[in-house]
Order: structure tokens, then C-alpha cells, then sequence
């Protein structure tokens, strides 16, 4: 089996909407203008960064947005640019929300087992519900249609639904999710934020958004062992502090875990739990608030480096810039790759997604597949040079270079979006996967 990171494509409306209360960059960049042609720019350079370290790479589309479903189903009615207008006119912050390119967040897309884990031996993938905030709650239908698009082989692949039942159930899908090898096997870790029925205090600040209840029902459905399933809870201060996911301060990858001590609420019982399913070989690199204090964590995204296996058997660590300018963010991580297991540190620069809370882990999904599942997915999704210069190229050709909350009320800027997609769906031979490609209107 290998990994690929299957990143989200930034969409041509990347702004700052201000939309994610519990996310601080997101909310201090409120109102400033974007460069949704940078942004793009960056995530391709990155995952050329990753295919050039010869770990796998792929790509998911961005979504239609503003999305004139949802703003119809809200009751604006008309054409496009009469729905667009009215929603300017009548309410401004929801056509925001339905304007966010957050689909690019791709951590957040869906919930991933690799067969080799499961029941019934095939890959599972749960979309993520995404309930806790509406502006992501509206991708949830298209991912699901993406993935069926992708995953279609039902021999090897069960793309489920969404999770249902509305906030009960709230999924956030990998953010919160570590697959780490135990001595018997794999072993899954699901944070949580919040228990549905349960009394436990939760964060004051800032909103918890997993709950409990949907990662036990993500673990059942992907068919997973019992015995190597974990849930910890998201300690709380830390989600006060800036972490609405959990992975804002944990990553982990194979026998190597990295965290700062306000991640989880209960860190030395589950790190006991670990080491005893590890057997002897898990490695732990923990900062302390002393060694690393939360709030540099939140501002600099250490712990959303991406962990990549390479092909000659080394553990690369990819962390934002933001890391490096950070002087105790920049010391741990040269701290953890002083202590041997990570063997290669980059830097890159994500900033135009940093600014609204989303790092370099936070803009990939990690599929684990054997190459017999690589060659089963369909579509031209898997990064190769010649993909990277035509989506290069494309993003060239549709983006705009500057983007301030104002334009969101330009009906071009939703034409220009429909036609980059549509022409988007052909390079990567997906079919009409989109809403106004299968209904023949927007
Ligand atoms: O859900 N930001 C995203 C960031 C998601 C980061 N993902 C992970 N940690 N895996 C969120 O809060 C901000 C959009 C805005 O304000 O315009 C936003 O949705």
C-alpha cells in the first residue's frame, strides 16, 4: 500500500470571508482582499513539491461558488445574476457563505480507511458532513458525488453517504483522524471535540465541532478493529486557543506521532494505550506550553506539516513557512529531526490559505490504496508533470489576481467560475460531477 495526498484545488473565489468563529486566522483576515490566483498557485506548487519527493500525489476539484443551489434554496430566485443580486441585496453574509472556496481544505473532505484495515477489504470513505458551520455544511453533496465519481468501483471502494442527523452527528472527516501502525496492525485514532448526550464541560470560548457519536459511527461503518480504535478528546483549552481541529497540534504517520500537550484531553492515557499497541516501536515527540507555547502552535501550524513517506524509506516533515519564521515553532521542529525519525524538513509556502486557517495538512486527504486501486480509481487525478502544467496553465487562464468581499456581488465572477470548472471537469476527466453540468442550468 502507499499513500497519496489527494489535495483540493484552491477555487477561483478564494476570499476572506471571515466565516469560522474558533479560527483565528480566519477571522483576523476577515474583510481583507484575496489573490485566489496565488492561492492556487501555491497548492500547485506544493503538491509538485510532493510529487518531486516521489510520494504520490492527486488532485480534487474545487466546487461551484457562489454556489446558486444552495443561494436558490434559500429562496433567492431568478437567473443567476437576479439570484446573485438579491442575495447582495438582501443578505450580504449569506451569499459570503455560499461564496467560500473551503472545499480546498481537503483534510475536511472525507474520513478514509485503506483496505487493508477493514472488514470487508475495501477502502472506505465517508464524506464529511461538515454540519458545524453552513458555509462547509454546502460542500458535503458534491464531495460525495466527486468521490462516487473517483471511487466507482464497488468491488474495491464503498463511498458512503454523510453522516446523518445534523449537529448530533457533526463530522469534520480526516482533520480529526490518525492512522498509526500498531505491532498487530493499523490503529486509528478519532479526536472529537464534543459528546452529543454526553455532560462533560467542553471548550468557553470557541465552538467544538466533532462529536463523539460521529466518529464512533465513521469507525463502525469502515468496518474497523474494535481493539485498535481510539477516541480521544480534543482537549479543550486547545480548541479554546485556536484549535478547532484536531489536527492544528497533532500529526502522525506509521510509528511516528508529533503533538503539543494541549491536543488531547487525556494525553497520557492515550499515549499509554499507544505505546502498549505499538508495541515498543511508536515514537512520540510531544512540545510542551514551555517548550512551545499554544498560541505561537496556532499562529505558526508546526503540527500541520505533512508527514511524507518516501520512496527510499525516509519520513519527510512539510511545514509552513510560517513555521520557519516562528522561532520556538522552528526549534521544535528541528528538535524532532534531530531525534533521527523524521529525516527531511521543507518549507513551503501556503500563506494565502494560512491566512484562513488551513495549512499544508489541512489541504490534503490521504488515501491509502495498493497499486491495484490506483489503477482502479477513475479520472485523470493523480498529479503527474504534464497534469501539473495543464492545471497551471488553467489557473492562469480563469483566476483573478485580487479579490475583495465587494466582488463576491459580481455576477461575471460566478460566469468565470462555471466556465473554469466545466472546462476543469475535461482535464480531469471526472464527467459532468457538478449540479449545473448534470442539470443542464446552474
Ligand atoms: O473550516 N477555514 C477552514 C479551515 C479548515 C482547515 N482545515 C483543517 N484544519 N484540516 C475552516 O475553518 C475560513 C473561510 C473564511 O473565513 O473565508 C475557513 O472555512
Amino acid at each position: 500500500m502507499r499513500e497519496l495526498s489527494f489535495d483540493g484545488l484552491v477555487g477561483p473565489t478564494h476570499n476572506y470571508g471571515g466565516l469560522s468563529p474558533g479560527n483565528v486566522a480566519s477571522i483576523a483576515s476577515g474583510g481583507r482582499p484575496s489573490n485566489p490566483r496565488a492561492a492556487a498557485l501555491q497548492g500547485l506548487a506544493k503538491m509538485r513539491f510532493v510529487h518531486d519527493l516521489g510520494a504520490g500525489q492527486a488532485v480534487l476539484p474545487p466546487q461551484p461558488r457562489p454556489s446558486l443551489t444552495a443561494l436558490r434554496q434559500l429562496g433567492f430566485a431568478g437567473t443567476d445574476e437576479e439570484v446573485i443580486a438579491r442575495a447582495a441585496r438582501e443578505s450580504e453574509h449569506l451569499l459570503r457563505l455560499c461564496s467560500s472556496a473551503s472545499a480546498m481544505w481537503a483534510a475536511n473532505a472525507a474520513t478514509v480507511a485503506p483496505s487493508a484495515d477493514t472488514g470487508d477489504g475495501r477502502v472506505h470513505l465517508t464524506p464529511a458532513n461538515l454540519v458545524a458551520m453552513f458555509h462547509r455544511a454546502i460542500e458535503a453533496g458534491t464531495t460525495w458525488a466527486v468521490l462516487r465519481a473517483i471511487f466507482a468501483d464497488e468491488r474495491r471502494f464503498a463511498v458512503h453517504a454523510p453522516l446523518p442527523g445534523g449537529p448530533h452527528l457533526a463530522d469534520e472527516g480526516a482533520a480529526n483522524h490518525t492512522r498509526l501502525l500498531g505491532a498487530g496492525g493499523a490503529v486509528h485514532l478519532f479526536a472529537w471535540g464534543r459528546s452529543a448526550w454526553g455532560t462533560e464541560p467542553g471548550p468557553t470560548r470557541f465552538p467544538a465541532r466533532q462529536t463523539l457519536e460521529a466518529s464512533q459511527a465513521v469507525a463502525r461503518r469502515h468496518l474497523l478493529a474494535p481493539e485498535r480504535t481510539l477516541f480521544p478528546r480534543q482537549a479543550p483549552a486547545g480548541i479554546d486557543a485556536g484549535a478547532f481541529h484536531a489536527d492544528v497540534l497533532a500529526v502522525g504517520h506509521g510509528r511516528f506521532l508529533m503533538m503539543h500537550e494541549l491536543a488531547f484531553a487525556d494525553r497520557e492515557a492515550v499515549l499509554a494505550r499507544l505505546r502498549e499497541l505499538g508495541g515498543g516501536a511508536l515514537r512520540v515527540a510531544v512540545a510542551t506550553e514551555r517548550e512551545l507555547p499554544v498560541a505561537d502552535a496556532v499562529a505558526a501550524y508546526p503540527f500541520n506539516s505533512q508527514l511524507l513517506e518516501l520512496p527510499g524509506g525516509g519520513l519527510a516533515l512539510l511545514a509552513p513557512e510560517e513555521s520557519r519564521e516562528n522561532p520556538r515553532a522552528r526549534a521544535f521542529l528541528e528538535r524532532v529531526v534531530a531525534d533521527g525519525t523524521v529525516t527531511g524538513l521543507h518549507y513551503i509556502d501556503v500563506n494565502q490559505s494560512m491566512d484562513n486557517g488551513g495549512g499544508p495538512a489541512c489541504l490534503r486527504l490521504r488515501v491509502g490504496l495498493t497499486d491495484e486501486e490506483v489503477q482502479a480509481m477513475k479520472g485523470d487525478v493523480v498529479l503527474s508533470p504534464g497534469l501539473h502544467a495543464r492545471l497551471v496553465a488553467w489557473v492562469e487562464r480563469h483566476y483573478r489576481d485580487r479579490l475583495a468581499p465587494a466582488d463576491l456581488a459580481d455576477p461575471a465572477l460566478a460566469r468565470e467560475g462555471l466556465a473554469a470548472l466545466d472546462e476543469l471537469t475535461a482535464i480531469l476527466r471526472l464527467g459532468p460531477i457538478y449540479d449545473f453540468q448534470r442539470e443542464g442550468a446552474s
